[in-house]
């Protein structure tokens, strides 16, 4: 395993944010096969446009890169090719930033065509602007003029070019490809079949659930999906039939999230996240043995956001509860392994999929009133009253609404 140092620049992040970002970095290093033996760190408020570091805090990395003789540093901030190549040179070690990183896990995972695609595209458009940059800085050594470049393009244009046509040759290949994922997914949508999507967090146990759920629909193993304890272990969408309770639905495991995916990936990975904007359900898997699970879940919603998903219906699912000492009683827990709670998630799918309506009036004060907002997409408020200490409110909605909200029925 290669060593490294992992270095960071904390800009308007508080303290424990920060750690999380960088613990998360830590994971991702460990994913590539790279140990994290020390940290180098600093508070500021942007990136010095030199070195992203300032001076003092660079030659305290220079000290840290010799005392453990380690030949590989990596920033968890993303850098300009100007400040990469800078430090590289100070440092006389090998730079990279986080969504290199990613995109080395991704290469190394990716399976079908259309994720090795997808992930070659990601890269590529991540080393473009970089190629383009580097063009200007040759051209500016050059004095900025044009004289001398008649007779033949430069070697970082002619470079450029290729690039530009990979590209365009691999999103050719890709349409190709999505058409033929249209057309299933306009079948699919024409036969009514309803969709249910697993989403989360990378590693909180959805591939490992959408197996379990396969057993309860008595489905052969060999219909199941690879699971294991590593980040992005899946990469490619998986859609498999679930028959319960007489009823069905088709399951789609997709790929995990991570803070401040890089654009590059969301953007190549949008026709795989598809399956997430036509679910008409989904299952938000949280890993609730990690104590960072309401930051991942942050990450998650985020997420949804960015791929504009943030208006489908969700139930959440705390995971791993095998791992707990305590649990809140709120929350509804499941695990993979001891099986808890997963006959009563596939009653209550089936039962917001094929929505009996269920009716309610409940008073809530003020400051319970977020949880309108939190349910918005499972039911339709018929009347509204507002009264001294809040309001009293009449709901028909599904069985996700009823479960969470009965505790305030109003006698
Ligand atoms: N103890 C325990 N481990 C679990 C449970 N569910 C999943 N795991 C483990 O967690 C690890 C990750 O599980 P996966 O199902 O691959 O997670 P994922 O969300 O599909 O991960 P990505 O595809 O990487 O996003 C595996 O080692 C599982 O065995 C659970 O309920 N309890
Ligand atoms: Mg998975």
């Amino acid at each position: 395993m290669q060593k490294a140092i992992l270095a960071g620049i904390n800009i308007n992040k508080d303290d424990q944010e920060f750690q999380i970002i960088m613990d998360e970095t830590k994971e991702l290093c460990l994913a590539c096969d790279i140990e994290v033996i020390d940290f180098c760190t600093q508070k500021s408020r942007r990136l010095d446009p030199r070195t992203a570091f300032r001076k003092g805090k660079l030659e305290e990395l220079k000290d840290l890169i010799i005392r453990h003789e380690v030949n590989l540093v990596v920033f968890y901030n993303n850098l300009s090719i100007a400040m990469l190549s800078r430090i590289q040179k100070e440092c006389d070690v090998r730079v990279v930033d986080r969504t290199n990183l990613i995109l080395d896990i991704f290469s190394m995972r990716a399976k079908t065509k259309e994720a090795k695609l997808q992930t070659q595209l990601a890269r590529l458009k991540y080393d473009l602007p970089k190629l383009y940059l580097e063009e200007f800085d040759a051209d500016r050594q050059r004095g900025g003029k044009d004289h001398n470049r008649g007779a033949g393009e430069t070697k970082l244009e002619i470079y450029r070019r290729k690039i530009e046509k990979e590209i365009s040759d691999i999103n050719k290949q890709l349409d190709s490809l999505r058409l033929s994922n249209q057309e299933r997914s306009r079948k699919r949508n024409e036969s009514f079949i309803k969709s249910v999507s697993l989403v989360g967090y990378t590693n909180a146990g959805k591939s490992s659930l959408m197996n379990l759920i396969l057993k309860y629909s008595n489905k052969k193993e060999d219909k199941f999906v690879f699971e294991k304890d590593m980040l992005f272990a899946t990469l490619d969408t998986s859609i498999r039939n679930i028959s319960y309770d007489g009823q069905s639905f088709l399951l789609f495991d997709t790929v995990g999230f991570v803070s401040d995916l890089p654009h590059e990936l969301i953007e190549a990975f949008k026709s795989t996240l598809d399956a997430v904007n036509d679910a008409d359900l989904l299952i938000h898997v949280i890993d609730a043995s990690d104590p960072y699970f309401n930051e991942q879940k942050e990450i998650t919603y985020n997420t949804l956001k960015v791929i504009n998903a943030n208006d489908i219906p969700v139930i959440e699912v705390y995971n791993k509860s095998d791992k707990l000492m305590e649990k809140d009683e709120h929350l509804r827990y499941i695990s993979c392994v001891s099986e808890e709670g997963i006959e009563e998630l596939l009653h209550l799918i089936i039962e917001t999929l094929y929505p009996k309506d269920y009716a309610l009036t409940i008073k809530l004060t003020y400051d319970k009133q977020y949880l309108l907002d939190k349910y918005k997409n499972h039911m339709k408020i018929t009347s509204l009253e507002n009264v001294d200490d809040g309001s009293i409110i009449s709901i028909v909605g599904d069985k996700v609404m009823f479960d969470s909200l009965i505790e305030y029925r109003k006698d």
